[in-house]
């Protein structure tokens, strides 16, 4: 039996199949039945580890060593994974619009392994890495990395391309978002928190503007009673949606 009433699903269903121009913002919570954790709720990263130990370049400068040690476990685990049906769902959905965009704030790359192309990164990836001292990026897809924490050929730090605490986001990636979900026919929120900013600001960016927002979250967020929730698990709910 299916938690989401038919009459929410029957709206949401409406709207998109009327969407030519759609907005999808992503959360963790897409990867969740690909077996990549999330950060917060039951089993998520942060109720184990500390994000100031791990997710803020203070953490790096102090111990590379131990961040990289966690980025390659996560590495590891994300190397495991395939994408689900709700990744799957948005290919088959974005080859169906005139415009799509779709702005993830996973760094797990399963949006872009499964087809999806119209992607904006808004966390950065797990598989670039970035010199601290002269700047260079590099792709290593290597799990385990040999050695940790890895070095540029200039002799700088590696680290991992990931937006961390603190720092900003990629140049233009929040820009092209909010563009995105204020002139779409519906934006959806899939699988986040909302707890996150700037990107959790995609929401309002959107209802500001009168766009219609569709959530799909097993667990109510901030925004659940302002928009339309269909409460249940991505990989379920997306292809139905369809
Ligand atoms: C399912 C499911 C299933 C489960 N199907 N769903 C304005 C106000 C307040 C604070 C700030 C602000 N502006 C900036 C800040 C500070 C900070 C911030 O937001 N802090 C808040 C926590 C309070 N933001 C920043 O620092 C950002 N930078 C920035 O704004 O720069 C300018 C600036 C700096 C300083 C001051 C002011 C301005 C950068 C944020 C970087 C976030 N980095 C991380 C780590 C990335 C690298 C890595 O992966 O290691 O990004 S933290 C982590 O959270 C990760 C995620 O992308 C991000 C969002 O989490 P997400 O994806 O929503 O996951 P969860 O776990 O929270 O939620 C999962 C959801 O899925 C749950 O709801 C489940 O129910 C659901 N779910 N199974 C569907 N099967
Ligand atoms: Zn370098």
């Amino acid at each position: 039996m299916c938690a989401v009433a038919n009459d929410a699903m029957e709206r949401a269903r409406a709207i998109v199949s009327r969407a030519s121009a759609l907005a999808v913002l992503t959360g963790s919570g897409i990867s969740a039945e690909s077996g990549v954790p999330t950060f917060r709720g039951a089993g998520g990263l942060w109720r184990t580890f500390r994000p100031e130990d791990l997710a803020t370049t203070q953490a790096f400068e102090r111990d590379p060593k131990l961040v990289w040690e966690w980025y390659d476990w996560r590495r590891g685990l994300v190397a495991a994974a395939q994408p689900n049906p709700a990744h799957h769902a948005l290919v088959t959905l974005e080859r169906r619009c005139r415009e799509f965009t779709l702005a993830t704030q996973n760094v797990d790359g399963l949006h872009a392994l499964a087809g999806s192309r119209n992607l904006i990164l808004l966390h950065g990836d797990l598989w670039t890495l970035r010199c601290v001292t002269c700047g260079a990026k590099r792709e290593d897809r290597r799990v385990p990395l040999p050695v940790l924490p890895p070095r540029c050929v200039c002799g700088g730090l590696l680290r991992p391309g990931v937006v961390w605490f603190g720092e900003s986001l990629p140049e233009g990636a929040i820009e092209r978002a909010s563009a995105a979900a204020a002139n779409a026919d519906a934006l959806l929120m899939i699988g986040t928190s909302a707890a996150v900013w700037p990107a959790a600001g995609l929401g309002e960016v959107a209802l500001d503007a009168g766009v219609p927002v569709i959530e799909i979250n097993p667990e109510p967020t901030v925004y659940s009673d302002h928009v339309l929730s269909l409460a249940g698990r991505a990989g379920e709910l997306l292809p139905r949606l369809l």
